[in-house]
């Protein structure tokens, strides 16, 4: 039992290690920290189930904050638990170029960051994720394996943003009740109260869907204690409204806004010590203090030990399925059944819509990896991503393999990153290209975070046709391409989309989109090649000695390069195609490569229904581009080309008036 005096003290350390980090760094937000010490401090030393030297533990229960800008607390808390790579030192260069402790919490930088959160909201449908994810996983495992809570906290901020709303939906109609949502209710933004900008009944908010909703005084251990466990007892979500004063402990500047992202300044860090009665000297926390926090952190030694002893003792082909799943490594399998499916479309290859190529490729695919989670925000009839092993999960059924996401991009984006940080499946998802736009901050995340989750991007261009501008891609491939880390691929038939699937699945650090046509394509790839082809990036469709003309394309453009091609042949105008499925990888393989790939011939043009940006690179800021300049419109996606002028014989004509 930790008497309330202790626990003053351990929520002390929090915020003078805090706001010394802060000061010294001259940058940050000491405000919530000081607030929610009280919180983190129940939560950490009484409940959470974590083991600082095994932080990996698949069983651990996940803490994500996801007001990411107060990120000292929870540097402060891994340091005083005991993770063995965060240090006093790691504190004292908060926010310096190279350290673990970044700005906001950074995903790989040191072991307990379970997710990178600041941009606000985001760590809220992280966690709804992770709780899908452990829902699922204990459905499939058995709770001897998977049994354990995700916990949020978050700030007003984090709750006005959209996204928060999509996730929270989600997750009242999936009864995730082993999510648990700590709500900093300071009623402080950086602009000053909250009333400036909103007056939402957040607890009306939740209730109306459908979560557990609890009020309490965040600075009192009892409260804050009584309602974890009247969470843990919930069979919904919960919400714990905790009301906080921002800056706790600053006699001046608490419960202003001032406390909310400037360091305190000397002087008031000065009363501050005064007032909390603390009397250690900056950096240093006092041994008992220490001592009380590092016992917090050895709690739940003996439940991993326990959850160890029973993962040793499960039944070997689960149990190494487990262990496999969680190490994120594809079935030995995987690269055989891609090799056997490639021959068989070599057989027949067939002329369809990538987005059907990628439903035929998903078959196999599926059939192989236990761990994939699809999905779609409503639009599985045209993403094409429900294969037939898929059952759909429901509130009550969590032994489907699919995910009804709503329509909700933004929302269900953020949570498969979540499913994809807690392990043990691999999340996809589908959704309308032209949506990205609906998704690419968590996007942009996943990038920046390194992991595996790969959206199916359908009706990727004008091709979508009667539904219009608003529907049609346009400046997406650049954008998307424009994010680092993010592999996006752009198939132009049956062989190169299983190709692509392939490496999306073997890019376990990195996030993938594939963007897919509505409209059928002609295969371009007739022959079986053992080798993953796309995996270069670009390569050599058509050879042509002495080639005049090269046609770089990508996706449903590839088939009017190859005929144009051989049109051209026609005329004695040597052409050659390159396949362009991923300018990433293109961009990553050697020179010399590179240059082949590139090729010589002296007229150089780039087909691609979509923007010129990022083409020069193939075809040279003198090379002809033929794609879109506008926004596209609305009609049948043959006129739509026609009258866009991305046609066989635009690419002909191009290619005489330059060759000739
Ligand atoms: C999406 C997004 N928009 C804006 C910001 C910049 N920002 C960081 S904190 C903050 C205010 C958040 O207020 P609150 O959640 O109440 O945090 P507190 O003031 O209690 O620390 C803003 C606007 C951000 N990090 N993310």
């Amino acid at each position: 039992m930790i008497s309330r005096e202790k626990h003053d003290r351990m929520a002390n350390a929090i915020r003078f290690l805090s706001m010394d980090a802060v000061e010294k760094a001259n940058s940050g937000h000491p405000g919530l920290p000081m607030g929610a010490a009280d919180v983190a401090t129940v939560l950490f030393s009484r409940y959470l189930k974590f083991d600082p030297k095994a932080p990996l533990w698949a069983d651990r229960d996940r803490f994500v904050l996801s007001a990411g800008h107060g990120s000292m607390l929870l540097y402060s808390l891994l340091y005083l638990t005991g993770y063995e790579d965060m240090t006093v030192e790691d504190l004292k260069q908060f926010r310096q170029l190279g350290s673990k402790t970044a700005g906001h919490p950074e995903y790989g930088h040191a072991s307990g960051i379970e997710t990178t959160t600041g941009p606000l909201g985001q760590g809220i449908a992280n966690a709804v994720g992770m709780a899908i994810a452990e829902r699922k996983l204990e459905e499939e495992f058995g709770s001897d394996l998977q049994n354990h809570y995700t916990y949020v906290l978050c700030g007003d901020g984090c709750l006005m943003e959209g996204i928060s709303h999509e996730a929270i939906a989600l997750a009242g109609h999936l009864k995730l009740n082993k999510l648990v949502l700590f709500w900093d209710d300071n009623n402080i933004t950086i602009d000053g109260a909250v009333s400036l900008s909103d007056s939402t009944d957040q607890i009306a908010r939740f209730q109306a869907v459908h979560w557990n909703t609890i009020k309490v005084d965040g600075h009192n251990p009892d409260e804050i204690a009584a309602a974890i466990e009247a969470a843990h007892k919930s069979e919904r979500p919960t919400f714990i409204a905790c009301k906080t004063t921002i800056g706790f402990g600053a006699p001046n500047k608490a419960g202003t806004h001032k406390v909310h992202g400037s360091p305190l300044g000397a002087d008031e860090i000065a009363a501050t010590r005064k007032a909390l009665n603390w009397e250690s000297p900056a950096f240093e926390t006092p041994a008992d203090v220490l001592e009380a926090w590092r016992a917090a952190g050895t709690r739940s030694a003996d439940a991993r030990k326990a959850w160890e002893d029973r993962l040793a003792a499960t039944e070997e082909t689960k149990k190494s399925e487990f262990t496999r799943r969680f190490a994120g490594e594809l079935v030995s399998g995987f690269d055989a059944a891609i090799d056997t499916y490639k021959k068989k479309l070599a057989e027949n290859p067939p002329t369809v819509a990538t987005r059907k190529a990628s439903e035929d490729a998903l078959e196999v695919i599926n059939g192989v990896l236990p761990e994939t989670l699809g999905g779609s925000a409503d639009l599985t009839p045209s993403n094409n991503t429900k294969t037939s092993q898929m059952k759909s999960i429901t509130p009550t059924d969590f032994s489907g393999r699919y995910m009804h996401w709503g329509i909700r991009e933004h929302g269900m984006a953020a949570a498969m990153n979540g499913v994809a940080l807690h392990g043990g499946l691999i999340p996809y998802s589908g959704g309308f290209m032209i949506f990205s736009d609906y998704c690419r901050p968590s996007i942009r995340l996943a990038a920046l975070m390194g992991i595996r989750v790969i959206h199916v991007l359908t009706h990727d261009s004008i091709g979508v046709g009667e539904d219009g501008p608003t529907h049609e891609p346009v400046e997406h491939m650049a954008a998307l391409r424009a994010i680092p880390n993010l592999l996006m691929f752009r198939p132009a038939d049956a062989v190169e989309t299983a190709e692509c699937w392939q490496l999306a699945l073997q890019n376990q650090h990195r996030p993938s989109g594939l963007a897919l046509t509505r409209q059928n394509l002609a295969p371009s790839r007739l022959d079986y090649v053992a080798e993953n082809l796309s995996a270069k990036g670009a390569y050599e469709l058509v050879a042509a000695d002495n080639a005049k003309v090269s046609i770089f394309a990508s996706g449903s453009e590839v088939e009017l390069a190859v005929k144009a091609a051989a049109e051209l042949k026609g005329k004695g105008i040597a052409a050659r195609v390159v396949s362009v499925p991923c300018v990433e990888l293109f961009d990553e393989q050697p020179d010399d490569y590179k240059k082949a790939v590139i090729g010589t011939a002296p007229v150089k043009i780039g087909v691609e229904a979509a923007v010129r940006q990022g083409w020069d690179k193939f075809i040279g800021a003198d090379g002809t581009f033929i794609g879109m300049h506008s926004f596209g419109a609305s009609g049948p996606a043959k006129d739509l080309f026609k009258h866009f002028g991305i046609t066989v014989e635009a690419i002909v004509a191009a290619a005489e008036a330059k060759a000739a």
